[in-house]
């Protein structure tokens, strides 16, 4: 067991005070674990969704609390793989959580379903790394309810603390924030002040649009899908950026246009109203739909979908 103790109440050296924590956010599909990390960091770095199983890939979210940088993984939820695509999800994810200093699991308090977290805790409890749980969306479910859940996971005593918070409405979030800022040991920053996301830009465009398309069409076809970045120019005034939307098969790519055009129009301007807010400038947006077959099979595919490095 790693000393908890020791890594907390231990000075940092006389030359700096600088403190740094890795933190994996886990949990179910739509727990609000991105939502929960864009309320930390103050700005959108992960897509989120009400479909589940939106977040394929790490995505880091960074934030400086004083003289402590804490430093975020956003990870797909916990899902059984069968696919080729789920398999590469869930071994990103695994490499995410062993890496950590702290695991932040992120139990929906509207879901009757735990079983997944609590196999998880269990899992996580042979492992040295500490874990605390936030109990969130608090804000729509009944108080007991959240007291019959905090209950429940109080039995697991190695749990360092439980958190009950609301990711939408930033509530309970300041003390899970004080909480891992005086949870994390010293040691140099390892990204630059103000980062907000490791990710790069062409990167978090294509998740822009990505986000859009799971917010428009309905059921499975936005799992098979994926946004690249063709072409991202960006001058002082104004960004071009091109993008291909990329699906499995030409039956589907009808769906995504829509009647005469009207989908992709739709996904344009959502996309195109993010992109502004996110670059603070014009944006020209051009999306184009092509058909890959079996994309989610082949390791380059995956690869340029940011699946796998
Ligand atoms: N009411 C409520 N909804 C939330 C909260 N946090 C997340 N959600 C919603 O839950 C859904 C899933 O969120 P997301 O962050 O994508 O979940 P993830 O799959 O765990 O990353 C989205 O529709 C969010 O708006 C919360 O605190 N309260
Ligand atoms: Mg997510």
């Amino acid at each position: 067991m790693k000393k908890w103790k020791e890594i907390t109440e231990k000075t940092c050296s006389m030359t700096s005070n600088r403190k740094c924590s890795f933190i994996a956010v886990v949990g179910a599909p739509n727990a609000g674990k991105s939502t929960l990390v864009n309320t930390i960091v103050g700005e959108k770095v992960s897509i989120v969704s009400p479909k589940i199983q939106t977040t394929r890939k790490r995505i880091r979210g960074i934030v400086e609390i004083d003289e402590t940088q804490l430093v975020f993984t956003d990870t797909p939820g916990f899902c059984k793989s069968s696919s080729h695509l789920e398999k590469a999800i869930m071994a990103n994810f695994r490499k995410s959580y062993k890496d950590a200093d702290l695991i932040l699991l992120i139990v929906d308090a509207t879901s009757r379903h735990h079983n997944d977290s609590f196999e998880f805790i269990e899992k996580i409890q042979k492992s040295d790394v500490p874990l605390v749980v936030a109990i969130n969306k608090v804000d729509i479910v009944k108080k007991l309810d959240i007291l019959v859940m905090a209950e429940k996971l109080s039995q697991y005593d190695f749990i360092r603390k439980i958190f009950m918070v609301s990711a939408t409405q930033n509530d309970g979030v300041d003390d899970l924030k004080t909480f891992l800022k005086e949870s994390a040991s010293c040691g140099p920053w390892l990204f630059g002040e103000n980062q907000a996301t490791d990710t790069n830009l062409s990167f978090r465009l294509s998740e822009i649009t990505r986000e859009k398309i799971f917010n428009r069409l309905d059921k499975e076809l936005p799992y098979s899908i994926y946004v690249e970045t063709e072409l991202f120019k960006n001058t002082e005034k104004k960004a071009k950026i091109y993008q291909s939307i990329v699906v499995l098969k030409d039956s589907q790519k009808g769906i995504v246009l829509g009647r005469q055009g009207s989908m992709i129009k739709s996904i344009r301007e959502d996309a195109v109203f993010d992109m502004k807010n996110l670059l603070d400038k014009k944006v020209e947006l051009k999306l184009f739909v092509k058909a890959k077959e079996k994309w989610t099979e082949k390791k380059a595919h995956l690869q340029s979908a940011g699946i796998i490095e």
